[in-house]
């Protein structure tokens, strides 16, 4: 697949999606939103894939927001209209994916690119990164999904504070809020996606996926995460992953998961 603004890498189960355009900063325009979600598609098809890890290139940014030249102009209209495609189209579709996905954040992570690295579903920074949702310094607001994942990952009162005051966090405050899993040097950033992501792959596609489901479910509106954990748990009685998983068990090896 040719891509102009992302680069897309697979190594064993693992895929890696780059988004490369380091000299914006890695700044989301309409083409790499585009790019990202068939990207995303691709690797959710490919049940060879087990995880994937999304970063920025370069040493500087993760992804410094949404690309302000592109929307300064947009109307009232054009905005509401981006707002709902854009989240369709990228965070609510990297959130619902099928297999893990691991924001390794190399850098700044502003506005629209926390706002990807929280639909992600862990993330791991690099000790130089900064994080923030500096929208109303723009005059507009977070506009894919900011204002609730933030207040789900750090709670009501420090996303608040963070949008209010658009500031940006340093990595390690971060990590003690729990908006990123895991804080480490820039240069073992990638071992260290790879060795989680290497973690999720050697379980049960299935499970794994039934497990992220319920917990996403109790973040949604409108919807019992006991009662999906309770459809999700029943599930797994009917896949090939749960006889391998016991029988692996009774015969003292390790499971080799067929992932259906
Ligand atoms: N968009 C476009 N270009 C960007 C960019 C961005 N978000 N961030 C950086 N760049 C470009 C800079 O313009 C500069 O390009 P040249 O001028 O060299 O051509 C190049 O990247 C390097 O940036 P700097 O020279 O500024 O680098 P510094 O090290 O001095 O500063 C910085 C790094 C990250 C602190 C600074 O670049 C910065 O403040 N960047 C902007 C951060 C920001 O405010 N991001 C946007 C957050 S708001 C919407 C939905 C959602 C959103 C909007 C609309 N709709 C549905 C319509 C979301 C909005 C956001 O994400």
């Amino acid at each position: 697949m040719d891509f102009e603004n992302i680069e897309v890498s697979t190594e064993g189960a693992i895929h890696t999606i780059t988004i490369n355009r380091p000299k914006q900063l890695n700044a989301l325009n309409r083409a790499t939103i585009k790019e990202l979600n068939t990207a995303l598609n691709a690797a959710d098809e490919n049940s060879g894939i087990r995880a994937v890890i999304v970063t920025g290139s370069g040493e500087k940014a993760f992804v410094a927001g949404a690309d302000i030249k592109e929307f300064a102009e947009f109307t009232v209209a054009e905005g509401k209209a981006l707002s709902a495609d854009g989240q369709k189209l990228l965070f609510d579709r990297v959130e619902q994916m099928n297999k893990p996905v691991i924001a390794a954040v190399n850098g700044f992570a502003l506005g629209g690119g926390l706002e990807l690295a929280m639909s992600c579903h862990v993330r791991i920074a690099s000790d130089n990164a900064r994080l923030g949702l500096p929208e109303v310094s723009l005059g507009v607001i977070p506009g894919y999904g900011g204002t609730q994942r933030l207040a789900h990952l750090v709670g009501k009162g420090k996303a608040m504070e963070m949008i209010t005051t658009a500031g940006m966090v340093k990595a390690a405050d971060a990590y003690q809020w729990g908006l990123v899993n895991k804080v480490v040097a820039p240069e073992e950033l990638m071992n260290e996606a790879k060795t989680m992501a290497s973690a999720m792959c050697a379980n049960s596609p299935m499970a794994v996926v039934g497990a992220m489901k319920s917990i996403l479910a109790g973040y949604t509106d409108g919807v019992n995460g006991y009662e999906t954990e309770i459809a999700e748990f029943g599930k797994c009685f009917g896949t090939d992953d749960f006889k391998e998983g016991t029988t692996a068990f009774i015969e003292r090896r390790k499971a080799d998961f067929p992932g259906k």
